[in-house]
Formats: structure tokens, C-alpha cells, sequence
């Protein structure tokens, strides 16, 4: 009688605590989800995976801060979800680590005019896009004038770029030498080791105003792989979050004056525009 007494006891005792302790992990769960809506790697701190060698897109300045057309958008874009840019830190990377790291989850986000793709949606998702141009051929070589005139010559591309993809694939009969980043490609161009480079328009622009022999001989559309900001598969709350962020930077002509700002005299689409 009296043993049965304690074990009932114990038994509900038990029964208790199971359901305290649900309630806690349940109580906690909906905190973590509040103070941590966009699943970031620290909830007060956008990390941000980036490039210092891509200008006017994404750059360090000689005191190591980036900006460009893509880190200012980004700040004002996630000024929007209450982040200012004291709360959002940028790291430079090579270009083919910044999706793997984002996949991975050393950087909450990448912003370096990374254009969309089905192939890259396979590791990571993107935000809508923001941005769309051209892949250019920069080069101080005057025989290059079109894709034919790259035959049997040595092309630069960074590793892990649309770039590298698009040349292995179309320029069958060129040469083609892998880099880090644009500054080494470009190095290399100036020193005659490759005979061109290949890159986004606008930095080719810059790099052309940079070293006056050098000048865009090629332009290719890629207008299909607009640029989009990359986010950890499924990570839906963060990409929504973003996306209605920039189209709000959209709509009140945000975009348009940072465009304005950074590629000055460049045709603007009309897509991205207030409507
Ligand atoms: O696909 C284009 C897009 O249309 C726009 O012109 C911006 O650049 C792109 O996103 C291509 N950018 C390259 C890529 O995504 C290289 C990026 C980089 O060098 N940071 O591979």
C-alpha cells in the first residue's frame, strides 16, 4: 500500500517534469525564432562573404572598407530589416570560396555580382535578381576584336566565375589561365603572361580607364543569370526578408541613384526601375 503510494508518486512526479521540460525547449524554440528570425551565425550581425577586387560591384578601399554598387545596396537593403552598417560585417574571399562558404555556413550571406544560376541553386539559394549585364574581353591585343580573334590566344578568367564557365564552353580553341581574383588576372595582362582577360563589363571598364592600353573588345549578353544575393539553402525567411527589401529600394528609386553612383554613362534597364 504505501510502496504503490510513492511509486504513483514518483510516476507523476516524472510525468511532470517531462512536460515542464517540454514546455521549456518549446518556450525556447519560439525565443531562438524571435531574436533570430533570418537564421543568421550571430542574430546581431549580418557576416558577409565578399570580394575586395571587383569595382565599382564590390571593393576594399586602400583603409580596407568595402563598398561598391553591391555593399551599398545590400546596407540599404538590410537598413530595411533593421541592420545598420555597423551591424554588418564584410570579409574579402576568393571568388570560388564565397558560395561554398556561404553553403556552409561561415557567412550568412555573399554579395559580389553573383549572377543566378540552376546549376549554383543546387548548393544555394538566391534573392531575386538586382543587376544584369555583360561578361567583357579586356585586352591591349588589337587583333582581338571579336571571339575568332582569341584563337590560340591565352585568356585570363577567375576560377569558379560564369566567366571561366562560359569560355571553356565557347572558346574551345583559346587558352584559357585560371586566377584568385581579377587584380592577379589583370597583373598578368599588364605583364604579358596572358594576352586578355575576361570578366564582368563594368570592372573591365574601370581596369580600362586604369591602364590606358588596355580596352573591352568583347561583350557577351548575361542578361539570363541577373545578379542575386546568396543565401544558405533554405534559408526562406532571410530571402523573403531580403526581396521585399529590395524591391522597396527598387520602388522609392534607391537603385537608381546608387546605379547612377556606380556605373555613371552605363544604359540603365528598366526592369529594376519604379513602376
Ligand atoms: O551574370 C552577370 C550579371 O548579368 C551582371 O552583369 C553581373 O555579373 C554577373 O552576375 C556575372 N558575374 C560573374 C559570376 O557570377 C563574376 C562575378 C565576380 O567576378 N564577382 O560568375
Amino acid at each position: 500500500m504505501r510502496k504503490t503510494g510513492i511509486l504513483r508518486w514518483l510516476r507523476s512526479y516524472a510525468r511532470a517534469g517531462a512536460v515542464a521540460l517540454t514546455v521549456a525547449c518549446i518556450g525556447f524554440g519560439a525565443a531562438r525564432a524571435v531574436d533570430n528570425p533570418y537564421n543568421l551565425v550571430d542574430a546581431k550581425t549580418i557576416s558577409v562573404g565578399t570580394m575586395g577586387d571587383a569595382k565599382p560591384y564590390v571593393f576594399a578601399t586602400a583603409d580596407g572598407q568595402f563598398t561598391g554598387f553591391d555593399v551599398e545596396l545590400f546596407l540599404n537593403v538590410v537598413s530595411r530589416l533593421g541592420f545598420s552598417r555597423d551591424q554588418v560585417t564584410f570579409t574579402g574571399q576568393d571568388f570560388s570560396a564565397l558560395m561554398p562558404s556561404v553553403a556552409n555556413g561561415r557567412f550568412d550571406v555573399a554579395v559580389a555580382a553573383i549572377g543566378t544560376t540552376a546549376k549554383r541553386k543546387e548548393t544555394v539559394d538566391f534573392s531575386d535578381g538586382y543587376l544584369a549585364g555583360y561578361l567583357s574581353v579586356l585586352t591591349g591585343d588589337k587583333t582581338i576584336t571579336s571571339a575568332d580573334g582569341l584563337k590560340g590566344k591565352r585568356l585570363g578568367v577567375v576560377q569558379g566565375s560564369l566567366q571561366e564557365i562560359y569560355a571553356t564552353k565557347t572558346f574551345t580553341s583559346t587558352d584559357l589561365v585560371k586566377f584568385p581574383d581579377n587584380n592577379s588576372a589583370v597583373a598578368a595582362l599588364n605583364n604579358g603572361t596572358i594576352d586578355a582577360h575576361f570578366l564582368d563589363y563594368e570592372a573591365a571598364k574601370q581596369y580600362g580607364d586604369r591602364y590606358a592600353d588596355l580596352k573591352i573588345a568583347i561583350n557577351i549578353p548575361s542578361f539570363d543569370a541577373p545578379a542575386g544575393f546568396v543565401i544558405k539553402k533554405g534559408n526562406d525567411a532571410f530571402r523573403e526578408a531580403l526581396n521585399k527589401g529590395l524591391h522597396e529600394a527598387m520602388q522609392d528609386g534607391t537603385w537608381k541613384t546608387l546605379y547612377q553612383r556606380w556605373f555613371p554613362g552605363s544604359p540603365m534597364p528598366d526592369q529594376y526601375l519604379p513602376h
